[in-house]
């Protein structure tokens, strides 16, 4: 069979070949796909930070406060203090997660362990100020101290509205632009699902790390990862396996790790452990399922939205063969500013940027997925990381004729049933869906949340003869 022009869409992962722009085919893309390109359009400049200023020359008097750190929260919230105050803390770490209080984010204590305490002179308070702890997440989640200054314009305390203003985040997130291209060097997360791996123990070793990442083109976030995946490595197996994960904290905060596919204690082996700290997760896959897993250190909100999680497979013992196996995990980002971690106000307010599949804006437009010839069994596994957002996920084009979810087939080909056209999961849910498509061409897969699918939840699958557009295959 021949064709006059048509490049060939190879099989996964589709490496990137081409320099060539591909604006062209995602403005074509999204002309069918959206009504609107929507951008968050941040609010900035909500009110200047209170920035106190410390004077160490002259101090009119002493005051020692005595503060306990929390997880998540500074108690007092507020201090009054009369100016040209010389102030003194006594801090006190009550928390299970190491916290610090500095003044500005700059003078105070050390990182204190859970028990810890530390006495530290912040210096002469003259104006009204903020003391917080910097650990990542952590102020924006409540660990902020108001220190007001008597006679001076007193800051609210324990305000939502007013800490909003305060830290770094509302003004200078990285906007995402939807229809950008990615460089020629780009490289997909590779989507197809490979089979499980012989034998019945899965043994793999989990790196926490903090790493700079690029989520869409030219935007790039600290995220949060499990071996400097987002998603992390996908495990896959059969009921009755064991999976041993070695995980090795190699970042600069306290993680942890949280597999649904498990029964184990949350108190042992789901819990945090320290940079450096490693410790072993063992358990059986007692259930089939297509299962989330994900850090679980509070804020946990801000460790799922940061990047910490990822799919574990497990086959129904029935599982049948196909021809083209994927994996796609549906995901939210909160973006920071450039190169800084998600904002967890932003989390906390379910103001996503962008909705994804692997880890990447718009990901498999620019690198369309091969389904093979017309005929070909197609599944889909698709699991929902959330942290907080749904999934309607749908091929436009096709009906599946299979589909399992949370543990159970709903639907498998049978003349007597119908068809199904989405596949729904809340947050920490998931499945798959098979299909076959009926002619040559392209099948968008999509949310079929429409506003998610133009914030970049939206791919291509392409049949082996199938014209791509100028520009859209990597
Ligand atoms: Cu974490």
């Amino acid at each position: 069979m021949s064709q006059p022009n048509p490049p060939p869409v190879a099989m996964q992962p589709l490496k990137p070949t081409t320099g060539r722009r591909r604006d062209g085919w995602l403005t074509i893309s999204f002309t069918v796909l959206c009504s609107a390109v929507f951008f968050a359009v941040l609010a900035a400049g909500l009110a200047a930070r209170a920035d106190g200023n410390v004077d160490s020359s002259v101090a009119t008097s002493a005051q020692t406060v005595q503060v306990t750190l929390g997880d998540l929260f500074v108690e007092p919230a507020s201090i009054d203090v009369a100016a040209g105050t010389e102030l003194t803390v006594e801090v006190t770490n009550n928390g299970a997660m190491p916290h610090n209080l500095k003044l500005n984010g700059e003078i105070g204590t050390k990182l204190l362990d859970p028990g810890e305490s530390e006495i530290v002179t912040l210096g002469v308070i003259t104006e009204t100020s903020e003391a917080w702890c910097t650990v990542a997440g952590h102020r924006a989640a409540g660990m902020n101290m108001v220190i007001n200054v008597t006679g001076d314009v007193a800051v609210a305390s324990g305000d939502q509205g007013t800490y909003a203003a305060a830290p770094a985040g509302a003004d200078g997130n990285a906007v995402i632009d939807f229809n950008a291209a990615p460089a020629a060097d780009w490289t997909p997360y590779d989507p197809v699902l490979a089979p499980a791996p012989g034998g019945t123990e899965h043994k793999v070793t989990f790196s926490m790390t903090e790493k700079v990442m690029e989520i869409a083109p030219g935007v790039t976030q600290e995220l949060w990862t499990f071996n400097d995946m987002v998603p992390g490595p996908t495990l896959r197996g059969k009921v009755g396996d064991i999976f041993t994960i070695t995980l090795v904290n190699d970042g600069t905060m306290g993680h942890s790790l949280d597999f649904h596919a498990s029964k184990v204690a949350w108190d042992d082996e789901m819990r945090t452990i320290q940079p450096g700290e490693s410790l072993i997760y063992q358990f059986e896959a007692k259930y089939a399922g297509a299962f989330l897993y994900h850090c679980g250190t509070a804020p946990t909100l801000h460790h799922i939205g940061n990047g910490m999680h990822g799919a574990l497979i497990v086959d129904p013992p029935d599982l049948a063969p196909v021809d083209h196996e994927f994996l796609f995990v549906q995901h939210e980002f909160y973006t920071g500013p450039q190169g800084q971690p998600g904002d967890l106000t932003k989390m906390l307010n379910d103001d996503w940027d962008a909705v994804v599949f692997n880890g990447y804006v718009n990901q498999y437009a620019h690198a369309p997925v091969g389904i093979g010839a017309i005929g070909d069994r197609v599944r889909v596994w698709v699991v929902n990381s959330g942290p907080s957002e749904n999934s309607s996920w749908h091929v436009v084009g096709t009906i599946f004729d299979t589909v399992f979810k949370e543990g159970a087939y709903n639907l498998r080909p049978d003349e007597t049933r119908g068809g199904s056209q989405a596949l729904d999961l809340q947050p920490a849910q998931g499945g798959f869906v098979e299909f076959t498509v009926d002619e040559e061409g392209l099948y968008p897969f999509i949310t079929h949340k429409f506003s998610n699918a133009s914030k970049g939840a939206m791919g291509i699958f392409a049949t082996t003869n199938a014209v791509v557009p100028e520009g859209a295959a990597h």
